[in-house]
């Protein structure tokens, strides 16, 4: 009996263990498999009310009264009368009016531009640790502090491991010794690298990349103010995938008054594209795209981005090598890192939620030192070129080719890199890419077809060339001393009619002959070259191209092939 009972504890005493140590291991197994499914299943959550679900986080900050003083809420700012001098002065030097920036609070509250929705949005409490990186050259302290300033207020702390910010070679004096004074205060939260010779954005970028200590990383000009919680919606779909990109919607800051406004007065939804001179252009979002959605404020995928402002997972952005370190200064990173992205294997996501500020300067206001002494077009077709022949199928060089008809001549440097890599990674075709991710692209930029004459267009009485003189269309255009060099007097005449400068289309009217903006969806025009008389017959109208012999305005006249007023000559251009 004792001998029983004493057994019988024991049995009872084990049953209690195990029921304890299973309940244990359960407690132990589902704690991580509700977490993992938390990130995995539910990454975001919307509720009702902006409130915190179990495992998710609202991060949405508290109201506060709204702050008095210049630029508050985001308004325009006017500098007095006599302070015009300085106004001008700084946007000559900055391409944006830094004395009127130097007058707002570093920490001026902004118009919340989001969809209404956006504040119900939980996310998961633990998200990735960030290095915000911001790469400058000789920019305006108030502007760049502004950036940073707007980092820190507006993001969670926890997510925030650190502002880095990488000086690409700057010779502002106020960018010296006095950047390193004030970011002392933010006790190492604000870290300064510098170069020692001018790299360019885009290998800064890259060396920022190397020495971040976060596990995302997001770029930001220096010129920035992010929106309310614009962080946790832009690390909760890299936290559910690590080869995804993510991607700010771009407000504007007015260049002049520092006016914050959103970039869509409507709530539609737009993407990044690209036309074949890999010009950056922006798209409606196909409906099919927003379909798979339940929540307008959800992401959604975009083909491109603009360039400067995004988050990614670091170790996944070296993994792709980084930016390709060819590519030099300014222009195609943003192209090189989408292709790269979805032919091979990741996502580019554009998050309604969250919104950033950019101030567009009116001109860039700094040079391409050493790398493009003289002029910075080159280099930026060039940057294009190496990205066309890396990331392009045989079959759709050629549309980049026609569009650019002298990136053939530019000495794009060695790719072979860029090669080895996508095929180590076993990238995906462009084809692709354009069947499955860019297929919008076509209906507004279709294929083009071939230049059968490419260069000035010279007349032949006056011995002058069709220039554009660098107006924006609807313009008329003119004549000018042939200079050779191309650019705004470079014509190409394609195989269907269209007389093309650039991304603009030649069109004529009763009004005269004018550059215009070329029918989206089309490639083709009205234009018809004879080559044995060398008249440019308007189909359409039934007149030819003609110059006034003495006021020199172009216009449409009944076609006479011996005038020589009417006859043009395509002179090619050589590359200089
Ligand atoms: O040599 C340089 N070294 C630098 O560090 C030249 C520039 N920079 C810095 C500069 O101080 C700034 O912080 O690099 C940043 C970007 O240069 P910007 O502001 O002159 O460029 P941008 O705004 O005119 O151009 C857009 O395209 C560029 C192409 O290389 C970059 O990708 C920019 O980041 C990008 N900006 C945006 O995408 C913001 C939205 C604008 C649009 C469209
Ligand atoms: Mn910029």
């Amino acid at each position: 009996m004792l001998l029983s009972l004493g057994r019988k504890s024991r049995y009872l005493r084990l049953i209690t263990l195990a029921l304890v140590l299973l309940s244990v291991l359960y407690l132990l197994f589902s704690y991580d498999r509700k977490d993992k499914d938390s990130v995995r299943k539910a990454p975001l959550v919307y509720t009702e009310k902006p409130k915190l679900v179990q495992g998710l986080g609202n991060f949405e900050p508290q109201e506060t009264q709204p702050r008095e003083g210049p630029g508050e809420r985001g308004e325009a700012h006017h500098l007095r009368q006599d302070q015009s001098n300085a106004a001008d002065q700084s946007e000559a030097e900055y391409g944006m009016n830094v004395a009127c920036s130097d007058e707002i609070s570093l920490d001026r509250s902004i118009v919340d531009t989001r969809l209404p929705e956006c504040k119900h949005w939980a996310y998961p409490e633990r998200l990735p640790t960030t290095s915000v990186i911001i790469v400058f050259h000789n920019e305006g302290f108030s502007v760049l502090m502004r950036t940073v300033h707007s980092v820190l207020n507006r993001s969670p702390p926890q997510f925030l491991q650190e502002i880095l910010l990488v000086d690409d070679f700057s010779d502002k004096e106020s960018l010296k010794g006095k950047l390193e004074d004030y970011i002392g205060r933010f006790d190492g939260k604000v870290r300064l690298i510098r170069n020692n010779q001018r790299e360019g954005l885009i290998r800064t970028r890259s060396r920022g990349a190397k020495e971040a200590v976060g596990e995302v990383i997001v770029f930001l000009d220096a010129h920035c103010e992010v929106n309310t919680n614009w962080l946790p919606p832009l690390l909760a779909p890299i936290a559910l995938d690590s080869t995804t990109m993510t991607v700010p919607i771009i407000d504007g800051i007015d260049h002049k008054t520092f006016q914050y406004r959103p970039v869509y007065s409507d709530s539609h939804h737009y993407r990044g594209i690209f036309e074949w001179g890999m010009l950056y252009k922006e798209n409606e979002v196909p409906s099919k795209e927003l379909s798979t959605r339940e929540h307008h404020s959800e992401p959604y995928k975009s083909p491109t981005h603009a360039g400067g402002l995004f988050a990614i997972n670091r170790e996944y952005f070296l993994h792709l090598g980084g930016y390709d370190p060819g590519l030099l200064v300014w222009g195609g990173e943003n192209f090189e890192l989408s292709f790269k992205i979805w032919q091979c294997g990741g996502a580019i996501l554009w998050v309604p939620c969250s919104r950033v500020g950019h101030v567009y300067r009116s001109f860039m206001p700094y040079n391409f030192g050493d790398l493009a002494k003289k002029n910075r077009g080159p280099l930026i077709t060039r940057n294009y070129k190496r990205v066309v022949e890396t990331w392009f199928d045989e079959s759709y060089k050629a549309h980049f080719y026609a569009r650019e008809p002298m990136a053939e001549y530019l000495d794009m440097g060695d790719i072979s890199e860029q090669l080895a890599l996508k095929d180590r990674l076993k990238c995906k075709s462009f084809e692709w890419f354009m069947e499955n991710v860019a297929y919008d692209v076509l209906e507004k930029y279709p294929v083009l077809p071939v230049n059968l004459k490419v260069g000035e267009l010279r007349s032949v009485a006056a011995s002058k060339c069709l220039d554009t003189q660098g107006q924006a269309p609807p313009s008329l255009m003119a004549v000018q001393h042939c200079h050779g060099f191309g650019n705004n007097q470079l014509m190409r005449l394609n195989a269907k009619g269209q007389l093309g400068v650039g991304e603009r289309c030649i069109e004529a009217d009763s009004q005269g002959v004018k550059l215009t903006f070329c029918r989206l969806g089309t490639a083709d025009g009205p234009w018809v070259y004879d080559d044995n008389s060398y008249t440019l017959l308007h189909r359409v109208h039934r007149k030819c191209m003609a110059l006034h012999p003495q006021t020199m305005h172009l216009s449409l006249m009944p076609c006479d092939i011996n005038n020589a007023y009417q006859q043009w000559l395509f002179k090619k251009i050589k590359p200089k």
